[in-house]
């Protein structure tokens, strides 16, 4: 019985692949596209229709390719426009497909676009929001700055040119300017650039920070986190944008586009991916990454699984479909975060994981390494750090007189890199990744945890994983069931997916203690043991540490 209206990206199971830890080919220590074709069978057989390629074309990498020169082309670092059209077709004779990165807030300020952007008099020069000085204050000091608003990286938003003697904004790093989206010619570009993938092969768009695009003010802001967020978080500008590119581009071909959606509540969400709205098909959000966290990622609190429950339930029930994903690029791995890190409870802890992330109602999207229970990095001190965005939180933890030990415990858990070390494929000489020295350091655990060690073992995380994404594909109920939180109680949350007269209950134990459900059981709909990450075939009155059980059938 499939349930009508299913779309390819509902009915599969999406791969992330940060390409420059992915797999090198060639020695020179960063992943290519080769590397990844050389994978697409380990890919296929973990049961992923479709790749989502975080960005590969040419960057300066001011922000590992978030930064983006040119938008026609492929990094040589990562391999050639001949190579990605042979990663689409051999990722299509699997039967899976590939969608790209799509940075459209900012390109690099080596764009050729900025370069000549930085001419007063050129017609490139209203692709970017340039401004005079303001006020007193030495003329480009940043005293004189246009606004105050406060920068994503916690960076100034405004970099003083020389050369024409003004301002440009940018709400992301220096080299990483905001394009100027009350210009029709800029919407016309990226039309351009959409055409030009789509056009190769492509399947779709992961869609960069796509709700701040459109400024509707520079005026001063005085609402927090971000002093001038106000003017730019999803103001109707950036509404009729989306529908614009949907309208005009997207919709004439077969494709998916899934938006990332900074400081978002449900009702804001909705109005950028509810279908009727035509604008995009999915968001990725954070709230429920954040549970454990006071201030936006990286100052911790304590971890209450009963509040993660409550803030995956309002999130399954108030969008018609969710992007649902534990990790990417930019958050720690997961089995650090939420499970029981490297030590004992490390497998239970990460398939316990793997079965939430598939029992959830959307499309999952699963980071490379997540499969094989990857933790975070083991770096020893701030020397080792690479990631822009911990380094200048580092900066200004210390203006407020953060200790030092204070700080490293707090960015060493939530840095960007925890995510970003390579895979680790196997226990050779680094851990398979590369024949030369990788771009980033290797985990320390890579002999212990990785991927050969798995690769035939339907009992190692790789297997729970595999299996999970199986049952996800050939259940309507886990697929399309409505999601019912029954609970929770303790360290356990449980859930119901229901569909029709059929209904599929959920019990996860987020502790390294058995606990007893109690009463979450009584609301529990009966079934039977259809996965279980203890090898559990009956349902009983307590759930071992980090167990995890789906009863259904
Ligand atoms: O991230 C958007 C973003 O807002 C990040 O700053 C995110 O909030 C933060 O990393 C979480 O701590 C996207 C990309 O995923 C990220 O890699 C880029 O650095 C950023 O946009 C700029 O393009
Ligand atoms: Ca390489």
């Amino acid at each position: 019985m499939r349930q009508a209206g299913g779309k390819w990206w509902q009915e599969r199971a999406v791969y992330q692949i940060y390409p420059r830890s992915f797999q090198d080919s060639n020695g020179d220590g960063i992943g290519d596209i080769p590397g990844i074709i050389s994978r697409l069978d380990d890919i296929e057989a973990l049961g992923a229709g479709v790749i989502w390629l975080s960005p590969v074309y040419p960057s300066p990498d001011a922000d590992n390719g978030y930064d983006i020169a040119d938008y026609r082309d492929i990094d040589p670092r990562y391999g050639t426009l001949a190579d990605m059209d042979r990663l689409i077709a051999e990722a299509g004779r699997r039967g899976i497909r590939i969608i790209m990165d799509l940075v459209i807030n900012h390109t690099s300020d080596e764009h050729e676009w900025f370069r000549k952007s930085r001419d007063k008099d050129s017609p490139y020069r209203d692709y970017y929001i340039w401004r005079p000085p303001r006020g007193r204050g030495p003329r480009g000091s940043g005293r004189d700055r246009p606004n105050n608003w406060t920068g994503f990286f916690l960076e100034n938003t405004w970099t003083f040119d020389e050369k024409s003697g003004e301002y440009y904004l940018h709400l992301f790093h220096k080299k990483q300017p905001d394009l100027n989206y009350r210009n029709p010619r800029v919407i016309e570009e990226v039309k351009g650039i959409l055409r030009f993938w789509l056009d190769r092969g492509i399947a779709g768009f992961r869609c960069d920070v796509i709700n701040v695009l459109y400024k509707s003010s520079l005026a001063d802001g005085r609402q927090g986190p971000l002093p001038g967020m106000e003017f730019y978080v999803c103001q109707e500008g950036n509404h009729e944008i989306l529908r614009e590119l949907r309208r005009d581009v997207l919709d004439k071909y077969d494709c998916v586009t899934v938006g990332e959606a900074v400081m978002v509540d449900v009702e804001r969400a909705k109005l950028l991916c509810d279908e009727s709205r035509k604008e995009l098909d999915m968001i990725f959000y954070f709230e429920h990454l954040q549970v454990d966290r006071l201030v936006e990622r990286y100052i911790p609190k304590k971890f209450r699984p009963a509040r993660l429950l409550d803030v995956l339930s309002k999130w399954q029930r108030g969008l018609e479909w969710n992007a649902v994903y534990l990790e990417n690029h930019d958050q720690c791995r997961i089995v650090s975060h939420y499970g029981g890190g490297e030590g004992e409870y490390w497998e239970a802890s990460a398939k316990l994981l793997a079965a939430l992330e598939l029992t959830l109602r959307g499309t999952p999207f699963i980071y490379q390494g997540q499969e094989i229970g990857m933790t975070n990095f083991d770096f020893r001190g701030f020397g080792e750090v690479n990631d822009v965005e911990t380094l200048n939180w580092n900066r200004f933890l210390k203006r407020f007189h953060v200790p030092a030990r204070l700080r490293w415990k707090w960015l060493k858990e939530s840095s960007r890199d925890n995510a970003r070390t390579p895979v680790q494929w196997s226990a050779g000489v680094n851990t398979g990744f590369s024949a030369g020295k990788p771009w980033l350091g290797i985990n320390g655990n890579y002999t212990r945890i990785n991927y050969e060690s798995q690769r035939g073992d339907d009992n190692s995380v790789l297997g729970f994983y595999k299996k999970m994404i199986a049952l996800r594909a050939g259940s309507d109920v886990l697929k399309y069931g409505e999601f019912r939180p029954l609970g929770a109680k303790g360290s356990v949350i449980a859930y119901q997916r229901v569909l029709g007269d059929k209904a599929w209950t959920v019990l996860l134990n987020f502790s390294p203690r058995a606990a007893r459900p109690g009463p979450l059981l009584a609301g529990a709909a009966g079934g039977s043991v259809v996965a279980s990450n203890t090898g559990r075939t009956a349902m009983a009155e307590t759930l071992l540490p980090y167990e995890a059980v789906v009863l259904g059938g």
